[in-house]
């Protein structure tokens, strides 16, 4: 190992931990990178890391043919929830190519057309509680934003209806999914025989995680017995009766079951953020904020959003591009050499048992790349300028093959909720923020508040009518 890595000074026994800190590790990893460079090393009981926040070094790591996704404790300790769904397994193991091959057209653009109306109605479920609050009450955005994604990639990926808009206490599923969520967490930054002791935590867990497989396998056993053409046309669907073109197999319940809890939890807090960053930029750039405005009342009009408006919504697409830019919602990823190498020609050797971590926020902040990167422009995106930014500048969805599959699945729900908003409210804040993030497993902005007032009526759209959707019962 090259000796030339900065690393701040290793505590007894503890390592570097102390410097991560369980509350806010990806911002102070983000201080580190300003006082350390863009390479530095990190060890803790047990493992250590390359933290990587320049271009130049993250476009080398992007090189698929000599660099691939590793899946760190950090992945392996969710497979308690997400087991051997997409997100967690080994690209070499069968499973995630045949996963993938199989998945690929559910989620592809074309696929969206299928999801516009889902996502519309829990959109509306939003919006209609919001005029009817009135412009006096605050709305917790991000509190808000997770009802709203949660609901939605339940509603398009299985027609499963939380319906979290309809009640103070959110669905038991979702408690155990964060509570289970925090703990795989939790569990990367303590020993295992610390967890060994703890009993009650422990119990907790495997309650928590027994329940979503229980309810997430009733799901599979109810979709079975309808009849394939009275199904919804949903991605569960597509889960039972698709075929790898590859081998011709099929996916398994256990795989299916694996897959649904890996989407939601992929799919919902990394949307919420994304929407709750872009809301906060909307407030605090009036001028961006006026020209969002122009644009949605040019194409979506008055009238309930149509698939193809969308994808018009060329503004709000460059606004979400640059939120993402600034607060990447899930901040890092990991890759590892998948032999002995080295990264920047020679510079820093590393082997195959060395995990790289892509501090994302700080490749999006390289000034080699990046003009005055503190400063939020969604003009940075515009489609005349777009082309000019290098290959893995911009890596919010990941790298390669092992990228985010809900690419087009977040976009499309992300600019269709944000327009809609647009068309139907004026947006303030019922006080100054400053912005504050709270780290999860991603990033959100804390305790960000909205007030909203409805627009001119010439302005205020129809009621949206989407095609009713079945809800499968699920008790
Ligand atoms: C994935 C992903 C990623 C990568 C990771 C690693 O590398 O490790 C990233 C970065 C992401 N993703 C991001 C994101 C953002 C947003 C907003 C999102 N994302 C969204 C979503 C939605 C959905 C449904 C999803 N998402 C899903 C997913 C999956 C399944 C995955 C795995 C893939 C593979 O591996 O194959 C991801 N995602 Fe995402």
């Amino acid at each position: 190992l090259s000796t030339n890595i900065p690393q701040p000074r290793p505590r007894p026994l503890l390592g570097n931990a102390p410097d991560i800190g369980s509350e806010t590790p990806l911002q102070n990893m983000m201080k580190l990178a300003r006082q350390l460079g863009p390479i530095f090393r990190l060890s803790f009981p047990g493992a250590s890391v390359q933290v990587l926040g320049s271009y130049e070094l993250v476009a080398d790591a992007c090189d698929e043919a000599r660099f691939e996704k590793m899946v760190t404790q950090a992945l392996q300790n969710l497979r308690a929830l997400g087991g051997e769904g997409l997100f967690t397994v080994e690209t070499e193991d069968p499973r995630w190519g045949k996963a993938h091959r199989l998945l690929m057209p559910a989620f592809s653009p074309a696929a969206m057309r299928n999801y516009h109306d889902g996502m519309l109605d829990v959109a509306d479920q939003m919006l209609t509680r919001w005029a009817r609050f009135g412009p006096e009450t605050d709305i917790h955005v991000s509190d808000d934003m997770t009802r709203l994604t949660l609901d939605t990639i339940a509603l398009c990926g299985f027609s499963f209806r939380f319906n979290s808009f309809y009640q103070t206490q959110l669905h038991p599923f979702v408690d155990s999914m964060v509570r289970a969520l925090e703990e795989a967490g939790n569990r990367t930054r303590r020993l295992p025989v610390q967890t060994q002791l703890m009993v009650r935590t422990r119990r907790q867990f495997e309650a928590d995680t027994g329940y979503l497989r229980e309810l997430t396998q009733q799901l599979i056993e109810k979709r079975r017995a309808i009849r394939p053409d009275e199904a919804p046309r949903d991605i569960l669907s597509l889960m039972l009766e698709a075929v790898d073109p590859l081998t011709g197999e099929r996916l398994d319940d256990t795989n299916i079951r694996d897959q649904l809890v890996t989407f939601l939890i992929a799919g919902h807090e990394t949307t919420s953020g994304l929407l709750s960053f872009a809301i906060y930029y909307l407030l605090h750039n009036p001028e961006v904020l006026q020209k969002a405005l122009a644009e949605v009342d040019r194409v979506f009009g008055s009238e309930t959003p149509r698939f193809e408006q969308v994808s018009q919504l060329q503004y709000l697409d460059q606004i979400l591009r640059e939120t993402l830019r600034l607060w990447p919602t899930a901040p890092a990823f990991s890759l590892h050499a998948k032999a002995h190498d080295t990264l920047l020609g020679g510079r820093y050797p590393v082997g195959p048992d060395d995990p790289l971590l892509v501090l994302i926020p700080m490749l999006h902040r390289d000034p080699a790349v990046w003009k005055d990167p503190e400063r939020f422009d969604p003009d940075r995106f515009a489609p005349e300028v777009r082309d000019s930014i290098p290959p893995h500048a911009w890596k919010p969805f990941g790298n390669g093959m092992r990228a985010c599959i809900g690419r087009a699945f977040a976009l499309h729900e992300a600019t269709l909720v944000l327009g809609m908003m647009l068309q139907r409210f004026h947006l303030s804040e019922p006080e100054p923020y400053k912005l504050r993030i709270r780290e999860t497993l991603t990033l959100k902005p804390d305790g960000l508040k909205l007030r909203v007032r409805e627009r001119k009526p010439a302005s205020r759209p129809l009621a949206p009518r989407p095609t009713p959707r079945p809800a499968v019962p699920v008790s």
